[in-house]
């Protein structure tokens, strides 16, 4: 199945919180895993995605969300 969104792009800012649940964030489905510095913004490129929710945890498999990619209007 083809994607039907666009490359995107994810900022994250790690604000002052020295946790070890929030120094790093693994996007699985993706094969993504990226170190975030503390109080600066790490952008993360995204391929292009089909809509419907992507996952995220911390590198510890604890903090979980979903990033929601919403189809094109
Ligand atoms: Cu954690």
């Amino acid at each position: 199945m083809r994607p039907r969104s666009s490359p995107a792009r994810a900022e994250r800012r790690r604000r002052g919180d020295h946790s070890p649940c929030t120094r790093e964030i693994v996007l699985a489905s993706l094969g993504i895993r990226r170190e975030l510095p503390t109080n600066v913004p790490a952008v993360i490129d995204l391929p292009a995605l089909s809509p419907g929710e992507i996952e995220f945890k911390c590198g510890m498999n604890m903090l979980r969300g979903v990033i929601v990619v919403e189809p094109r209007t």
